[in-house]
């Protein structure tokens, strides 16, 4: 079989995209349609070998019970000669079935692997605009349930319809051979299950949608349910969960429901019309027999060979209604397949080499594409390389989302920023990205070692030693020593967990080594106690060294030596300057460093007190 087989597992399935379905189906066969061809051949042989055994049947009946002349010679010679045929019939007949299954199942497997390789690849690649407004559940539930109704596709469907073709032609022939009234009227029944099948691949179709859509619904309110679990428990909500997750599993129950029976009407009727087709052809066989115009062997003969013709008309129907769940599934995975890429690499300035780290925000705005305002207005400020530049202000100012442009997660809707003289949105998002380092407010580990984690993206082969210096320097190494397996020891679910405190120094280390020329730190100091908290400024600020770097803090400390400040209120930019500068203005800066002052002595008064 592996002659046969492809060895690439990478197709992309973009070119599958078209608004006929069944095409695109085609086309998602690419490499395989050889080994379809074959599959469909072996049935062609297997189907053959059926025929001949009634005709061998007919043959039998002839000499047995008619007057035909045994054809090897005496009667006993020709009996042991049919019984032989029989047999090697038989063997063909499974021989080859097996075969083409094996086939069609080998060709299934191979072109869904590749659909799944291919749709992980491509999501990864979508835009963060894709990805915060698509639920995570709904995602999952495409590239599993929908590709595996794809799946069944070409396994059961996509073969089904050559099998169908080759019995109904042959068959046919093989009676109209016998009698071509007899022929004739085997077949009046087509007309009626094409018209009943169609009707119910339209009802199928649409009752088929409407259960992906609430299965897509069940996994999102599972898989919020699970991330958030902490919320749940926090807030004693698991009695309204539970409810919720029944209403939307009984929602489901009810569209499989509707969705089977639909499946379940169409049974029936379809055998009541194929056994009518059937009846009638034994009567009116029989009626020749009678007749004379057929032989005695030839009702035998005819009646194996019309079930092997009604056969492919029944089925003709239950594929076009069963084809109906394969294409709803279709269209739903090119949903996904026809969103648009991030471009990675498409850039005017093809940079080499680290960049200086010089920035400049003029007149920037940028709003979202699904909000109505602006969260950006009209930034305009300059930081030279190796500066630092800090971002404060209430929740919800924009803190964030200013400095989401700078890696281009985000693109600026007016106004300009200029890295190094250059646009921003001239440069490739990789290399900006290969740039910058980001140590965020809660840090995404993986579940795999502390080892590889500290060294994700760093894109080289680090050595061990490093590693260490890194962790050293981000305050974590004497934490990673604590644990049962040191830097081999796994995060999550089978390892050990880590506090916030400890995943932001992880993130730190992380960073250390991809040695970034522009750092962000988003927020890194404000969910750690005071203790670790200093041990994290010490790491940030050696991190800082020589990097040009936005931090976002909510604590004034937190801001005191940058080089600027920006206070943000709503989006804008409503002061700006050094502290010393801020401090000496009346306004928001002095208010938040007021505030900030009088817990911070009060809090140390008490504690005086209690000491
Ligand atoms: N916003 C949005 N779409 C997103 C992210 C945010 O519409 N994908 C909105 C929510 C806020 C505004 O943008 O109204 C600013 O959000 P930021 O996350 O930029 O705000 P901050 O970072 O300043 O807030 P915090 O201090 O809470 O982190
Ligand atoms: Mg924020």
């Amino acid at each position: 079989m592996s002659s046969i087989a492809p060895t690439s597992t990478y197709f992309d399935f973009r070119q599958a995209l078209t608004a006929k379905k069944m095409t695109g189906l085609w086309r998602m066969m690419s490499d395989y349609r050889l080994a379809y061809a074959a599959a469909n051949l072996s049935l062609a042989v297997s189907a053959l070998a059926k025929m001949f055994t009634y005709l061998l049947l007919r043959n039998f009946a002839d000499t047995i019970l008619g007057d035909a002349v045994p054809f090897a010679g005496t009667l006993e010679r020709t009996l042991i000669v049919i019984a032989l045929g029989f047999v090697g019939l038989a063997i063909v007949e499974g021989g080859f079935t097996y075969f083409s299954g094996r086939l069609a199942a080998y060709s299934a497997e191979g072109i869904t692997r590749r659909l799944r390789n291919f749709l992980f690849d491509h999501i990864q690649r979508l835009s963060f605009a894709y990805h915060s407004k698509t639920p995570t559940g709904d995602l999952i539930e495409r590239v599993t349930s929908d590709v595996d109704s794809v799946r069944s596709f070409f396994n059961e469907q996509a073969i089904g319809i050559g099998r169908i073709v080759f019995l109904f032609v042959i068959n046919f022939a093989a009676i109209w051979q016998l009698n071509w009234k007899l022929a004739l009227a085997s077949i009046v029944v087509i007309p009626i299950i094409l018209i009943v099948s169609l009707w119910f691949f339209k009802k199928v179709t649409k009752a088929y949608e409407k259960y992906q859509e609430q299965e897509a619904l069940l996994s999102t309110t599972l898989q919020e349910n699970l991330t958030g679990v902490r919320v749940v428990k926090a807030f004693a909500r698991q009695e309204y969960e539970k409810a919720k997750f029944e209403k939307d599993n009984w929602e489901k129950f009810l569209r499989g429901k509707a969705f089977l029976r639909m499946h379940s009407l169409f049974w029936p009727l379809s055998d009541i019309a194929c056994g009518f087709q059937m009846l009638g052809g034994f009567i009116y066989a029989a009626i020749l027999a009678i007749h004379g115009e057929i032989t005695v062997g030839t009702y035998p003969a005819y009646v194996g060979l019309v079930v092997w013709l009604i056969w492919p008309m029944r089925n003709l129907g239950r594929i076009i209604v069963q084809t109906s769940t394969g294409l709803v599934s279709y269209g739903r995975l090119m949903e996904i397949v026809k969103q648009e890429r991030e471009p990675l690499t498409e850039g005017r300035v093809q940079a080499q080499g680290p960049a200086r780290g010089e920035i400049v925000f003029e007149n920037v705005s940028f709003q979202y594409e699904d909000s109505s305002a602006n969260v950006i207005k009209d930034v305009s400020f300059r930081v030279l390389p190796g500066q630092s530049v800090a971002l404060l202000g209430s929740t919800g100012s924009g803190k964030t989302s200013l400095v989401n442009l700078l890696p281009r997660f985000h693109e600026y809707t007016d106004g300009h920023i200029l890295l190094d003289g250059a646009e921003l949105k001239d440069y490739p998002r990789q290399y900006l990205r290969s740039q910058i380092g980001i140590v965020e407010q809660e840090p995404f580990l993986f579940s795999r070692s502390i080892g590889e984690n500290i060294t994700y993206g760093v894109g080289r082969d680090v050595p061990q030693e490093e590693i260490e210096a890194a962790a050293q320097a981000a305050a974590i190494h004497e934490v990673i020593l604590t644990f049962p397996d040191g830097y081999k020891t796994l995060v999550g679910e089978k390892g050990v967990t880590l506090s916030g405190g400890q995943r932001q120094r992880m993130a730190i280390a992380r960073t250390l080594l991809k040695n970034p020329r522009i750092l962000i730190l988003d927020d890194s100091t404000s969910s750690v106690d005071t203790e670790t908290e200093a041990e994290i400024r010490a790491a940030l600020n050696r991190l800082m060294e020589n990097r040009t770097t936005f931090i976002i803090a909510h604590r004034i400390q937190s801001v005191m030596n940058a080089d600027l400040i920006l206070v943000m209120d709503k989006g804008a930019v409503v002061q700006m300057g050094r502290h010393e500068e801020l401090v000496a203005q009346d306004g928001m800066y002095r208010q938040i460093y007021e505030i900030q002052t009088r817990i911070d002595t009060e809090l140390e008064d008490e504690l005086a007190k209690v000491g």
